[in-house]
C-alpha cells in the first residue's frame, strides 16, 4: 500500500493524488504510488478516464535529486510511464505548482494536460548538469518542434501555464482553486467526445521537415557557443534532440539513456546537484530555527542612491515593496532616480516588462532629503561611501529616528558591523546586508551577523534575501566577509604572478578556460584602473598604469590595448611597465607555467582563505563559501565551486601547491588532506 497515494472515483472517473511532501519528487514513494494508482484503474473496469493530480504546494517537481548514483528502489519510472502512455483510458494530467524534470515528462505521457494559470511547468535539468531522461528530449520536440524544444531545454527555465498552453505544453487552462474538479469535467468530456487517444511519442508534424538535417543542430551549438561554453549539458540535449528527429522513437529513448547516462556520472552533474543542495543548505541556521518569529517588511528605506543604493532599491520595486530613497542633495536623488528609470525603460524595450510595469515600480519610490522621512519604515539599508565615521554618524541618528522594532541594516562590503552597530542604542537591530554589484542582478546576499544581532533580525534577513529573488548566504563579521575576503586572494595572486613571467593574456586565458567570464586582468581594465587602485599609498603595478593614464577600457587601455569595438590586444606599453615594476621589486621574471598551474596559483589560495573562514566560523559551512564565490563572483557553478572543486582536484594537491608557492596551508586543510578527507560534503 502506498503511504503517499490515494486512489478514488468520482462517477467513472479515477483520481490519483499523490502528495509526498515537500514537492512530490519522484522518489520511491511516489513511483510505488503512481504504480499502484495506474494499475489498479487499468485494471478497474468502472473506471473509464483517469486524471493524475497532486497534493499540497505543487505537481511533481521532477527526480528525486538525492537518488541519483545510489542504486535503484521500487518501481522504475521508466516502467511506469510506460504503462500511463499505453493506456486505452484517456489520462489527463492535472497541474498546479510546478511541473519540472521527470514531473513534465510524466504530465508528456498522459494524453492531455491541464494546468491552473499560476503553475509553470519545464525541463530545468540542464541546471543541474543533465539532460531531461525521462523521454523530455524525445517527447518535448514532437509538441513544440525542435528549436522551441531546444530553447527550453537548454535554457532551463520554467513556462508559465499561458505560455505552456500557447506552445502546446498543456491543453487546456483549469480554474484556480478548482484544479480537481475541472480534471474530473475534461476528463469527462474526452469521454463524450470519444476521440481515439493520441500519445505524444506517435506525433511526427513537428519534426519531420527536421530529419536528417545535421546542420540545424550543429547550427544551433555553434550560435549558443557562448551561452554554452564549458558546459556538457547542452551539448547532450541538443544530439538527444536530434535524434529524436533523426530516429524511431524508441531507438531515440536509447540515445537520450546514453547521453543521460554520460551526464550523470559526470563531474560537472555531481557538482551541480551538489550546488543545488548547497543553496538550499545555506538557508539553515543551526541556532536559529526555522520557526523563528519573522518581522513583516512592508516599507523599506534606502540611504543613497548611488550605483549600489539604486541597485538595491530595484530590489524592492521588483517585488512591490515601496522605498523611501534617501539622498542628500536633489541632484543626487534626481540622478540615482533616473538610472533607476533607465534601467526599468531598458528592460521594457527589450519587451521585459510594460511600460506601465515601469510607471508602477517608479511610484513605489518616495524620494526624500533628510532620514527623517525613515520614521516609519520596517527595514532601512544604508548604502553609502565606505567609511566607517560616515556610517556612524547615520547610524547615530537612524537610532533617534527610526521607530523601535525596525531592522537597521548596511550595505558595507567590508567594515565592522559591530562597530557600526556601537553607534546605536540598540545593536540587536542592527544587521549588515551585503549585495553584490549590479545589485538588482547579482543573486548572492550576504547577511553579517554581529555579536549582538538578534535571531529574529538574522531569520528576517535571510527570509528577505528569498522575498527578492536572492539566496542569502549568512557571515560573520570580518573584513571583506565571505566573497570578498576570499576572492582577493585571487587578485592579490594574479598581480605577483604577472610580476614573474606569465603575461595578463595568459593568465586571463587559464581563468577563461576554467569558465570564468573574464580574468583578473581582462576584468581590471572593464572596472578601471583608477578605481582598483585607489586608496593604495605605496608604489603599485596598478598605480605605475594610472600614472600613465592607462585607466582601462575606458580610456587609454589598462592591461590590455582596445580598438574602436572594444576588442582587445596584448599591450606592449604594459608589458613594459610589467617588466620594470618587477625590476623596482627586485623579482626574478622568466617563470613558465602551464594553464593547469596558473588555475592553481590563483585559486588554491582561494580555497586555502575559505578554509580560513571556516576555522574563524565567519561561514558556517563549505558549501556556503561555494554558494557565495558562485553566485557573487559568478564563480563557475559547473565546478560546484572552490571548495567542492578542491575536493575534486583532491586536498594533498590543494596542500602541495600552496607550499610551493610559499603559503602555509590551513591547518584544517592539512588535516583533512592527511585524513584523506573533504571539506564540502
Ligand atoms: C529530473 O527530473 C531528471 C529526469 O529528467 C530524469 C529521470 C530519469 N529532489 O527549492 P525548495 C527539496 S532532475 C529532491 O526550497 P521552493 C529541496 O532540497 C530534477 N529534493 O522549495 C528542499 O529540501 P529542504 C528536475 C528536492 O518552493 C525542499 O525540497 N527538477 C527536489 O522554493 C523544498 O525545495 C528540478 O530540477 C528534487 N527534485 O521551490 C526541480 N526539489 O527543505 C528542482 C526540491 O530539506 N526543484 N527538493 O531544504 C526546484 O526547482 C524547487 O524545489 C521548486 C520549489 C521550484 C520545485
Amino acid at each position: 500500500m502506498s503511504e503517499v497515494g490515494t486512489y478514488d472515483v468520482v462517477d467513472g472517473i479515477g483520481v490519483i493524488t499523490v502528495d509526498n511532501p515537500p514537492v512530490n519528487a519522484l522518489g520511491v514513494k511516489t513511483r510505488v504510488a503512481l504504480d499502484e494508482g495506474f494499475r489498479k484503474f487499468a485494471d478497474d473496469p468502472s473506471v473509464k478516464a483517469i486524471v493524475l493530480t497532486c497534493g499540497g504546494r505543487t505537481f511533481f517537481a521532477g527526480a528525486d535529486i538525492s537518488e541519483f548514483g545510489k542504486p535503484p528502489q521500487g518501481p522504475n519510472l521508466h516502467e511506469v510511464m510506460a504503462l500511463v502512455e499505453n493506456l486505452k483510458k484517456p489520462v489527463v494530467a492535472a497541474i498546479h505548482g510546478t511541473a519540472l524534470g521527470g514531473g513534465f515528462e510524466v504530465a508528456l505521457v498522459c494524453h492531455y494536460r491541464i494546468a491552473v494559470p499560476s503553475a509553470k511547468v519545464g525541463l530545468p535539468e540542464v541546471a543541474l548538469g543533465l539532460l531531461p531522461g525521462a523521454g523530455g528530449t524525445q517527447r518535448l520536440p514532437r509538441i513544440v518542434g525542435p528549436e522551441a524544444a531546444l530553447d527550453i531545454m537548454t535554457g532551463g527555465k520554467p513556462v508559465g501555464a499561458k505560455k505552456a498552453l500557447e506552445v502546446g505544453m498543456i491543453d487546456a487552462l483549469a480554474t484556480e482553486g478548482q484544479l480537481r474538479e475541472d480534471g474530473i469535467a475534461f476528463a469527462r468530456k474526452l469521454l463524450m467526445e470519444a476521440k481515439p487517444l493520441q500519445r505524444v511519442r506517435d506525433r511526427e508534424d513537428k519534426i519531420a521537415d527536421f530529419r536528417g538535417k545535421p546542420e540545424f543542430f550543429d547550427g544551433y551549438l555553434a550560435r549558443n557557443a557562448r551561452a554554452f561554453r564549458g558546459l556538457k549539458a547542452p551539448v547532450n540535449i541538443t544530439r538527444a534532440v536530434q535524434a529524436a528527429v533523426d530516429l524511431p522513437f524508441d531507438e531515440g529513448m536509447k540515445r537520450e539513456r546514453e547521453l543521460f547516462l554520460e551526464l550523470v556520472s559526470g563531474p560537472q552533474s555531481a557538482a551541480l546537484r551538489y550546488y543545488f543542495f548547497a543553496e538550499r543548505q545555506a538557508a539553515k541556521i543551526p541556532d536559529v530555527p526555522a520557526d523563528t518569529p519573522k518581522l513583516p517588511i512592508r516599507k523599506v528605506g534606502v540611504i543613497g542612491a548611488g550605483t549600489m543604493g539604486g541597485g538595491i532599491t530595484m530590489n524592492f520595486l521588483n517585488v512591490g515593496i515601496p522605498v523611501t530613497l534617501v539622498e542628500t542633495t536633489q541632484e543626487a536623488l534626481d540622478r540615482g532616480l533616473k538610472v533607476i528609470r533607465r534601467n526599468y525603460e531598458g528592460s521594457a524595450a527589450k519587451g521585459r516588462m510594460t511600460q506601465q510595469q515601469v510607471e508602477e515600480r517608479m511610484a513605489l519610490i518616495t524620494p526624500a532629503l533628510s532620514m527623517d522621512a525613515l520614521a516609519n519604515v520596517d527595514l532601512v539599508i544604508e548604502a553609502v561611501f565606505e567609511e566607517m565615521g560616515l556610517k556612524k554618524e547615520i547610524f547615530g541618528k537612524l537610532d533617534k529616528i527610526v521607530r523601535q522594532g525596525a531592522i537597521l541594516a548596511s550595505n558595507t562590503s567590508f567594515l565592522d558591523i559591530d562597530e557600526i552597530a556601537s553607534a546605536t542604542s540598540r545593536p540587536e537591530w542592527v544587521v549588515g546586508l551585503h549585495f553584490f554589484s549590479p545589485a538588482n542582478v547579482m543573486r548572492l546576499l550576504e547577511v553579517v551577523r554581529g555579536a549582538k544581532t538578534s535571531k529574529e533580525v538574522i531569520a528576517t534577513s535571510m527570509d528577505l534575501g528569498k522575498t527578492i529573488g536572492k539566496v542569502s548566504v549568512l557571515a560573520g563579521v570580518c573584513f571583506g566577509f565571505i566573497a570578498n575576503r576570499v576572492m582577493s586572494k585571487r587578485s592579490l595572486a594574479a598581480n605577483e604572478l604577472v610580476l614573474r613571467g606569465p603575461t595578463p593574456q595568459q593568465i586571463d586565458k587559464a581563468l577563461f578556460d576554467y569558465g570564468f567570464a573574464m580574468g583578473p586582468f581582462a576584468m581590471t581594465d572593464l572596472v578601471g584602473l583608477d578605481v582598483i587602485g585607489r586608496g593604495s599609498g605605496e608604489r603599485t603595478l596598478n598605480g605605475d598604469l594610472v600614472a600613465l593614464d592607462r585607466l582601462g577600457q575606458k580610456k587609454n587601455g589598462g592591461y590590455y590595448d582596445y580598438d574602436e569595438k572594444r576588442k582587445a590586444s596584448p599591450s606592449p606599453v604594459a608589458a613594459k611597465v610589467i617588466e620594470d615594476f618587477a625590476a623596482y621589486k627586485g623579482i626574478e621574471r622568466g617563470l613558465t607555467l602551464s594553464d593547469e598551474e596558473i588555475v592553481g596559483r590563483l585559486l588554491f589560495p582561494v580555497v586555502n582563505e575559505g578554509v580560513k573562514l571556516l576555522e574563524e566560523g565567519i561561514a558556517l559551512r563549505a558549501s556556503d563559501i561555494d554558494v557565495a564565490l558562485i553566485l557573487g563572483y559568478n564563480w563557475p557553478a559547473f565546478t560546484g565551486g572552490p571548495m567542492h572543486w578542491a575536493d575534486s582536484v583532491g586536498l594533498q594537491k590543494v596542500v602541495d601547491s600552496l607550499r610551493s608557492m610559499g603559503i602555509e596551508p590551513a591547518k584544517t586543510l592539512v588535516e583533512r588532506a592527511q585524513q584523506g578527507g573533504a571539506l564540502a560534503k
